[in-house]
């Protein structure tokens, strides 16, 4: 097969990757190497998916930028130097930016490029894929990886858009920058967005208002700059690194405590848990394997928590608004933080209760609760995302007998094992639903995932297959299986976005597989090992 990049005009090709973040720059690189054609698009101008949209100030990962990198190639990891213990979003940006310059993968993208339809012809067992510029590809292979938080949430705010001053959502960020200097600026949201842009704003603005509906919990990040001993140290350890990742329950190299939380003394969680949080990070929320199975468990994590939290905090009153009373710890994603609780003792920063006194919308000058009105020159949206299905659900993706997608998950989204759909053959969506993907290291992830969709069009080719498909009687065991493992798991007991708990009409359905990483490959692997039972090669 020959080699096709976007200066070919558009006809027919392998495969269309549809998104230029970590899983579809990966996707067009293994794709590719396995000799496939290739075409791809990417709404940005760049590549970098997250990382280039969220260019928020603070924004930067809660995994350590050593294991938040590609695996697949040594030298890569060799050569390159992160300078942070948790990257900032410009360095992870300029990181993606290098592997796609270090791979040749831009060649194969067009930027600036939305897909608007995919359609299945379910003769040749083909996609037809359109785009916003007109664009028409034929290809045998759909890889959406159009990311599981890419679909900016902008709540429906009565008078949104009459409002006379800036209004930003984290998400869609200038990618100038914006000055806060001398501004009266509210931010709506305290999840990991909000938690990270909050300190830096407080820095700037002349006046902060936070309006909270949810307490967060949120954990140091422990965030350290890397001297050259350090990464040459990670550079030496990365077999063994990867190692315990690929083994372990979230994709880093970090295990939990050997007994479970109350088979302990009190003294030996306080010191586990000391020890861990002076580590920094979301980890906290897996010192103990039971933490987020066992309510008890989880509690004791919260009370040391709160003890850490409420010390640095100076108004006990704010304090108490800050510390969560309506979900356990973890069961939304934890937030790791640079100062965050420690803003709130500014005398420039105001926390806004929304719980007692709602936003009921905005008007020219602010914002109107239902008890007062905040005169402000600009919002911030911080307000998350329709995840999981929402960025899927833009795409018109229609399969057999001219269902679309969208409609097939009317009830939420079914898969089986995260990677097919019954009456959409040869099409693959990368860490979405059915996979573990947001509850684990992303990038180790997509390579899982990549990885796995190569092998088996190598599989379908090797046999003289035109198609797989998963068979529906797979997609309900598996949607059985996950909805099991999430009933097991507090992760199913708040209202979040693993839910589409955010989004009103949203159906209640913990979206990804709670099951860990680990286990999640071994359960792949062994189905690809076994000739892909479940799903049906035509
Ligand atoms: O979004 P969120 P996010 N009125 O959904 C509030 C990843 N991420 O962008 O909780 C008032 O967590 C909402 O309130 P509530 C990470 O996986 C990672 O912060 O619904 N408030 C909540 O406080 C993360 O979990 C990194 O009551 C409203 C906030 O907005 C995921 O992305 C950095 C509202 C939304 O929080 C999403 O994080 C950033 C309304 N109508 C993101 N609607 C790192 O790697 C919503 N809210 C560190």
């Amino acid at each position: 097969m020959s080699e096709q990049d976007s200066t070919t005009p558009a006809g027919s090709c392998d495969a269309v990757v549809v998104g230029a973040g970590i899983a579809g720059l990966y996707a067009v690189h293994r794709l590719r190497e396995r000799g496939l054609t290739v075409r791809a698009f990417e709404a940005g101008s760049g590549p970098g998916g997250v990382w280039y949209w969220n260019r928020y100030p603070g924004a930067r990962c809660d995994v350590e930028s050593v294991d938040y990198s590609y695996s697949f190639s040594d030298e890569l990891q060799q050569d390159w130097d992160w300078s942070e213990k948790y990257a900032t979003q410009p360095e992870i940006l300029r990181y993606l930016e290098h592997v796609a310059d270090r791979f040749d993968l831009r060649r194969s993208f067009q930027f600036d490029t939305r897909v608007t339809s995919a359609t299945l012809d379910e003769q040749a067992l083909r996609w037809t894929v359109r785009t916003d510029r007109g664009e028409q590809v034929s290809a045998r292979f759909l890889l959406t990886a159009v990311g599981p938080l890419s679909n900016a949430n902008t709540p429906a705010f009565d008078g949104l858009d009459t409002f006379g001053g800036e209004v930003h959502h984290t998400a869609t960020w200038p990618h100038e920058g914006v000055d806060f200097t001398g501004k009266r600026v509210g931010v709506i949201g305290t999840g990991s967005s909000g938690i990270q842009s909050i300190p830096l704003i407080a820095e700037q603005a002349e006046r902060l208002f936070v309006f909270q509906r949810t307490a967060n919990y949120s954990i140091p990040a422990g965030n350290t700059r890397l001297d050259d001993a350090t990464r040459a140290a990670h550079k030496a350890d990365y077999p063994e690194r990867r190692r315990l990742s690929w083994e372990s329950g979230g994709g880093s190299p970090h295990r939990t405590h050997p007994k479970k939380t109350l088979d302990v003394t009190a003294r030996e969680r306080d010191t586990a848990y000391e020890e861990r949080w002076k580590l920094g990070g979301v980890l906290f929320s897996k010192t103990f394997p039971d933490q987020l199975t066992d309510l008890a468990a989880n509690h004791t994590a919260r009370e040391f928590w709160e003890r850490k939290v409420r010390a640095v905090i100076d108004d006990p009153a704010i304090a108490e608004l800050l510390v969560p009373n309506d979900h356990a710890m973890g069961a939304k994603r934890i937030v790791t933080d640079s100062g965050y609780y420690e803003t709130y003792n500014r005398g420039n920063v105001e926390l806004v209760n929304l719980k007692a006194d709602p936003i009921v919308g905005m008007d020219a000058t602010g914002v109107n609760t239902t008890g007062a009105h905040y005169e402000l020159d600009a919002i911030v949206l911080a307000t998350g995302f329709d995840a999981m299905t929402g960025s899927l659900d833009k795409l018109e993706i229609v399969g057999r007998g001219g269902q679309t997608l969208k409609d097939k998950w009317t009830a939420g989204p079914e898969t089986y094992l995260g990677l097919g759909v019954d009456g959409f053959p040869n099409f693959f969506n990368v860490n979405g639903p059915g996979a573990t993907g947001v509850l684990a290291n992303m990038v180790l992830h997509s390579e899982l995932h990549v990885d796995w969709i190569a092998d088996a069009i190598a599989y379908l080719d090797d046999h003289g297959g035109d198609g797989i498909e998963a068979e529906p009687e797979a997609v309900a065991e598996w949607v059985d299986k996950c909805r099991t493992l999430a009933e097991k798991s507090l992760l199913n007991t708040a209202n979040s976005w693993y839910l589409g708990a955010n989004i009103p009409g949203r159906p209640r359905v913990f979206m990804p597989f709670a099951g860990g990483f680990s286990t999640y490959r071994e359960i792949i692997t062994g189905i690809a090992e076994s000739g892909y039972k479940g799903f049906a090669i035509r």
